[in-house]
């Protein structure tokens, strides 16, 4: 089956107003290539300036509270990131798991909660390296899978991350036939858990994903995009991702 691949930029937590001129070029290419979906999920703080710059690129957050509402100081729900122009969210990114201590279950309710309010869902799983080195990266990330995909994820809002925990900022890639062997179990897992609606569920990579590795990475089977984190902070970087998907 065919799915058209979506290359997602992270911002994490960088960027003041004044990166907001990075969209311009970012649009550019989006445009440029309407068969490649493209994403910027930028800070809570940004979200509603950068909708103002885009059109063609969806603009998306990092995070969402799992409820609709109620006491919890400093969240933020998923009706409120609508409201600002937010289409997709990302949840259980690797640095929320071990900065706030997310489990596989949050990641699910927020989902579930994203989904609920009509937003597309990036959710992330991976291994760390200790658990790489002992041999346990592929059960490792089928129990996340397990426990994090709601039971009706489907390709027209769900998304799926592969993230090695060990290659996120470091410069440092799985080989080709490690992205290929998980990305295969975890759409093997998928057709478990929701049937044939799992071959329309695009997998992402993320982990260190540069415009010298893009093409290498995406032409691996079962690799549907790719998550980006460092280089989707300037066009300069993050327009030769986009290129290299089309
Ligand atoms: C992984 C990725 C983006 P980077 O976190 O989600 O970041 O591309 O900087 O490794």
């Amino acid at each position: 089956m065919t799915r058209r691949k979506l290359v997602a930029g992270n911002w994490k937590m960088h960027g003041l107003r004044a990166q907001l001129k990075e969209i311009a070029a970012i649009e550019a290419a989006a445009a440029a290539h309407p068969h490649v979906d493209v994403a910027l999920c930028v800070p809570t703080t940004l979200i509603a300036a950068a909708v103002d710059h885009a059109r063609a690129v969806r603009i998306g957050a990092q995070d969402v509270h799992e409820n609709e509402h109620g006491p919890h100081t400093g969240c933020v729900s998923a009706a409120m990131l609508v409201e600002v122009g937010a289409q997709t969210v990302i949840v259980g990114h690797s640095e929320r798991r071990a900065d706030q201590n997310e489990t596989s279950h949050d990641a699910w309710a927020k989902a579930a909660a994203a989904r609920k309010q009509g937003m597309g869902v990036i959710l992330c799983v991976g291994e760390t390296e200790a658990e790489r080195n002992a041999g346990r990266a592929e059960r490792v990330v089928q129990a996340q899978i397990e426990k994090s995909v709601p039971e009706d994820a489907d390709g027209d809002w769900f998304t799926l991350s592969y993230e090695p925990r060990w290659a996120i900022g470091t410069g440092r890639t799985p080989t080709t036939e490690e992205i290929a062997s998980i990305h295969a179990i975890a759409r093997a897992k998928l057709r478990m858990m929701v049937s044939d609606a799992a071959d329309r569920i695009r997998i992402l990579y993320g982990g260190s994903v540069t415009g010298d590795n893009a093409a290498k990475i995406l032409a691996v089977e079962n690799v549907d995009g790719a998550l980006v984190g460092g280089a989707s902070l300037t066009a300069e970087k993050f327009v030769p991702i986009i290129e290299a998907a089309a």
